[in-house]
């Protein structure tokens, strides 16, 4: 009999992007259950073709689930993953509670795929989006020179922070649309008044040098998770990494400007070879012709796109990168549905 899978946050930003994955990939499901909060409860969503009722959060709802995969916030997340644990399910959990934990594997298939096995808690942790808008190309890169130092910016889209985002940021580019603000400091600002959403500053002609909460020495907590989640994937505790996470008004799709540093000198046609024979990976890098990766391109894509590939002019052994993900597709739910075959592949022997 094929495994059961519930989808807990089935009806937020990244449990409608999975539940539209689960739906175009093979299918390796018995049935699909939806879980939400009981305040979305009774609401019927699609999935495979078929509508499903949405059921309320609650230990019973776990019954007769062999893979849950679990979209909600972090303390929300901390709560119920055990309970699910407890209830016999292999859960695969995209917040942050249990990414740093060391008996939690975080997995990207590409990348680190075995490490899904050793699951001491039955937890897999599925990593943040800005990070695995990146790491397979990274991965693929480390696998062939060994990764050295990474400093990254991020350039990040709204949907990040869930479906308010896209919604604030839509309605800011409304606002400010055939205005001709812009020209003005803080005129933007004022049109927007209180309608900043979840963003600290206007999204809507502007660029924010922030995203998530600040953390200790003036560092956001997306600059740390990048560090944190980049040296776990890779196996690298003391790799060297800097991030400057940036909001752009991008509805979805992650970017990422990269410079990684590798043990090895580099060429740049050995990193069109490896890129271009990676998993998972689309080298699009021929500028003289227009080609290089961006957001409005990529967005609804699963691959991990990658252009403007050169050889650091002082360094030989560095690459820059401009790198492009959809942060719901591979950003979260795809390889949240990813590791769950993996799962059953396991459970199937
Ligand atoms: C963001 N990566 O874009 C985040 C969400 N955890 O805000």
């Amino acid at each position: 009999a094929k495994p059961h899978l519930a989808v807990v946050g089935a009806t937020g930003a990244v449990g409608r992007v999975l539940l539209g994955i689960l739906s175009e990939r093979a299918d390796v499901w018995g049935e699909i259950r939806l879980i939400a909060s009981a305040r979305s409860a009774g609401r019927k969503l699609t999935v495979r073709g078929e509508e499903v009722e949405v059921v309320a959060l609650s230990e019973d709802a776990f019954d007769g689930i062999d893979v849950a995969m679990f979209d909600l916030p972090d303390e929300v997340a901390a709560q119920w993953v055990p309970v699910a644990v407890s209830k016999g399910a292999v859960v695969v959990d995209n917040s942050g509670a249990f990414r740093g934990d060391p008996e939690v594997p975080l997995v990207v298939p590409e990348v680190n795929g075995c490490a899904a096995r050793m699951r001491p808690r039955g937890i897999i942790a599925n990593p943040n989006c800005t990070t695995l808008s990146m790491i397979v190309a990274l991965g693929a890169l480390h696998a062939e020179y060994g990764l050295s130092e990474l400093v990254v910016s991020s350039y990040q889209a709204a949907s990040g922070v869930g479906q308010a985002g896209a919604e604030t940021l839509r309605a800011q580019l409304s606002a400010v649309s055939g205005t001709g603000l812009g020209a003005a400091p803080g005129d933007v600002r004022r049109a927007i008044g209180d309608t900043l959403g979840p963003f600290p500053a206007p999204l809507a002609l502007n660029v924010v040098p922030w995203a998530g909460s600040l953390q200790a020495d003036g560092w956001s907590s997306e600059e740390l998770k990048i560090r944190d989640e980049c040296r776990k994937i890779l196996g690298l505790p003391e790799l060297p990494v800097t991030a400057t996470c940036v909001r752009v008004p991008v509805l979805t799709t992650h970017s990422m400007a990269v410079h990684a540093r590798f043990e090895n000198e580099v060429t740049v046609a050995g990193a069109h070879e490896i890129l271009a024979a990676a998993p998972g990976v689309v080298l699009f890098d021929d500028p003289a012709a227009g080609e290089y990766p961006t957001p409005s391109d990529v967005v609804g894509t699963d691959p991990t796109w990658v252009g403007r590939v050169r050889r650091s002019l002082d360094d030989p052994r560095a690459l820059e990168l401009f790198v492009c993900g959809d942060n719901l597709r591979k950003g979260a739910a795809l390889n949240a549905a990813q590791i769950g075959e993996l799962v059953v592949g396991e459970l199937r022997g």
